[in-house]
């Protein structure tokens, strides 16, 4: 775990000042929760560099490998790249060297330059395939949501009746012409998806089978799972903060693309259960059974 802290210790820091900052807009606003002063808005900030805030252990993981591992590798592949094209460029034009050599072959040259990306790939390949392991290793899980992507742009989240929900609501963006202050512009949703803190979160993902592809992501998670119609996608999550986390859709799907983002709130255990309580009631009317007009009234 340690070396994964280490990684993402800048990105941290800087997400402390920016969330801050939202927290304060935010309370402003006067969220449905009380925000404890940590909490966290995973948003993309003003001069953002890097990776997004990582929440859960995968992102953890994630952030670590860029990093600690890619970014190194490649500054270091880069600079090599280049310092050779300045030494071809200095010394091998036709003012310094205008006799050129004539030499086309050289085994010892030709099995470094083989042998070396190779064990460079290598070097890459054991920590990429343990977080991708990680990642689609499922584990125990404390509770299930199911969300959808809609051909209508919005995302359906349900809440399954034996976990203690038994509903389900549409998550739509806020009408941008009348966003309240605090409220973030393309992002902020009419109905947040609720989860409490610390807990494994199985998540199915899928879209409405008359639809399209969607991406569901949450950069802040390291979830990042296809919405394919027909099929039920599995991926999980256990978020370690509490906060509001955003996502966008990520296929290109249709029309408003643009304008399904992802939001998931995490609270305490205490504040989830007085949300689904709510949330039971709120939108039990979604699920009550169409009527169908009576025949009898006709006559
Ligand atoms: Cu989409």
């Amino acid at each position: 775990m340690m070396f994964q802290m280490k990684g993402c210790k800048a990105v941290r820091g800087l997400a402390a000042v920016a969330g801050a900052n939202l927290a304060v807009a935010f309370l402003s606003a006067g969220a449905a929760f009380a925000q404890a002063a940590d909490f966290v808005i995973g948003a993309p900030r003003p001069n953002q560099m890097g990776l997004p805030y990582p929440v859960t252990p995968i992102a953890r993981e994630m952030n670590f490998f860029h990093d600690a591992i890619l970014l190194p590798i490649i500054t270091v592949i880069c600079l090599f790249v280049l310092a050779l094209l300045v030494i071809v460029v200095s010394k091998f034009n036709e003012k310094a060297n205008p006799k050129p050599s004539r030499t086309t072959h050289h085994t010892g040259l030709e099995i470094a330059w083989t042998i070396i990306p190779v064990l460079i790939l290598v070097v890459i390949a054991v920590p990429s395939f343990r977080l991708l392991n990680n990642q689609l290793t499922m584990p125990n899980a404390d509770m299930t949501i199911k969300v959808t992507g809609n051909s209508s742009w919005a995302w359906t989240w349900t809440y399954p009746k034996d976990e203690g929900g038994g509903f389900e609501f549409q998550a739509r963006l806020l009408d941008q012409d009348t966003l309240a202050p605090g409220k973030l512009k393309l992002l902020d949703v009419d109905n947040e998806a609720v989860v409490p803190v610390n807990k494994t979160v199985r998540l199915q993902v899928t879209a409405d089978v008359v639809g399209v592809i969607h991406g569901f992501v949450i950069p802040s998670f390291g979830v990042r799972m296809d919405a394919v119609p027909g099929r039920l996608n599995e991926t999980w999550f256990k978020a370690e903060r509490e906060g509001v986390y955003y996502g966008q859709c990520s296929k290109i799907c249709g029309k408003d693309h643009a304008y399904m983002p992802v939001v998931i709130r995490v609270v305490s255990e205490e504040a989830y259960k007085v949300w689904l309580e709510k949330a039971r009631k709120e939108f039990a009317q979604v699920e009550s059974p169409v009527r169908v007009a009576d025949a009898s009234l006709a006559r």
